[in-house]
């Protein structure tokens, strides 16, 4: 058997999806801005996936919802564009965002403090969250933006988006919000909540790779990343992947649908899978409350086990998991979000996250249950560093100490 527990780094296209994309290569592949039939033959497909995409968020008619290559572009455009907008031509010279957000977001941040412009990355709690109340001291009124995801890649912890939309709605600041890993995964209703940006991604959801998408409230304006052929309105320009934006419209159809009966039943294995390791395994740490963070996700910290090490072992039984962000999961480094919410660097090091989504199956729980126990018992044996902190006694399973 192989197991793939990787979904948050990215998702199996649904077959359904493919099927719904293959007539856009070969058949019916005209530019949709070309004035004759083989263009316009797109048009219907196009509007429907606009359509799919609206829905699945509920989105108001007056809401822009444009395609982007991916959510790194998606959360480019935002950031550099308000730098454009509301700094460099506006009296702002300010960005408040968080020290756990995704390297697509930390890293312009850091390229726009280089070119002058005043970040501030707020802390999270013991939770891996921002309390919203912490947000109010650093707004001031030379902030331009403030850009929070909206659940965290590495724990799944969802983040209070409704109380943050206020505070900022309340000062005027605009917000963006990176909701790649939340969309298809919890309900994400933009009338619930006063986002102005918000970040998507369908390889997230079971959509393909390469095709994202922005959803802009009330059409705000937002200088353009890309300039040329005015696609999409002049918002975004590039000859439309239209198979890919059919793929991504059947894509979050598919995620939203009945997305409370989706929730509940991943879930209910991802809860099992966590409570079997938490019992099986002295000195494992979950990293916050399931019930605030999308049903799919485990941060789990082993102490005495390093993350790279598990990885190997897991994969060599055909399971397929993470470090932490596929990106960084090449080097060696400390998972960057255990160190934020205060977790020793050893227990840093130790950090694997297993993904689920709803095409995993109740079989593959109980494999993983065995083979995830086996190899810890065996790396264990091996660590020189868990023979000196082993001697915890009456160490509980789920108890590992997370210093502040
Ligand atoms: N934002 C978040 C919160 C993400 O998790 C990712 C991908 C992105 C943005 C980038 O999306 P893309 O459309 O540009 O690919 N996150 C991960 C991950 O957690 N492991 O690998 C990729």
């Amino acid at each position: 058997m192989q197991v793939y527990l990787d979904n948050n780094a990215t998702t199996m296209v649904d077959p359904a999806v493919v099927d719904a994309m293959m007539p856009f290569f070969s058949d019916i592949y005209g530019n949709p801005n070309s004035l004759h039939r083989f263009g316009t033959a797109s048009h219907p497909a196009i509007t429907q996936a606009i359509n799919q995409m609206y829905k699945a968020i509920n989105a108001s008619d007056k809401d822009d919802i444009i395609f982007t290559s991916c959510a790194t572009e998606s959360n480019n455009w935002v950031l550099k564009s308000v730098w454009v907008d509301k700094i460099l031509n506006g009296d702002k010279n300010h960005i408040v965002t968080t020290e756990i957000e995704h390297p697509s977001v930390l890293s312009t941040c850091k390229f726009l403090e280089e070119q002058g412009v005043k970040v501030t990355y707020l802390p999270v709690n013991d939770q891996g969250i921002v309390e919203a109340h912490t947000l109010r001291s650093f707004i001031t009124d030379k902030t331009a933006l403030v850009s929070i995801m909206w659940a965290n890649n590495e724990t799944g912890m969802i983040f209070p988006i409704k109380e943050i939309g206020e505070i900022c709605k309340e000062k005027g600041v605009l917000f963006h919000t990176d909701g790649v890993q939340a969309v298809g995964k919890i309900p994400v209703d933009m009338q619930e909540v006063h986002v102005d940006f918000m970040s998507m991604s369908a390889h997230k959801f079971h959509g393909p790779k390469g095709i994202g998408a922005l959803y802009i409230r009330n059409s705000e304006e937002l200088t353009p990343l890309l300039h040329g052929g005015e696609h999409m309105g002049g918002r975004r320009s590039g000859t439309l992947n239209v198979p890919y934006i059919v793929g991504m419209g059947k894509a979050i159809e598919l995620a939203t649908e009945n997305i409370a009966e989706k929730m509940a039943s991943i879930r209910t294995k991802r809860d099992r899978l966590e409570d079997a390791l938490l019992s099986q395994l002295e000195d494992v740490m979950v990293v916050g409350n399931r019930d605030n963070r999308t049903p799919n996700t485990i941060l789990i910290s082993i102490r005495g086990v390093e993350g790279e090490g598990m990885l190997w072992d897991l994969n060599n039984a055909l399971i397929g998991a993470s470090t932490g962000s596929a990106c960084a999961s090449e080097d060696l480094e400390a998972n960057t979000v255990m160190l934020a919410i205060g977790a020793d660097n050893e227990l840093a090091h130790t950090g694997i996250r297993l993904s689920l989504s709803r095409f995993t199956t109740d079989e593959e729980i109980d494999y993983v249950i065995e083979r995830f126990s086996s190899a810890v018992s065996r790396l264990r044996a091996i660590s020189s560093s868990y023979a000196i902190v082993q001697p915890t006694p009456g160490g509980e399973a789920g108890e590992c100490h997370i210093h502040h």
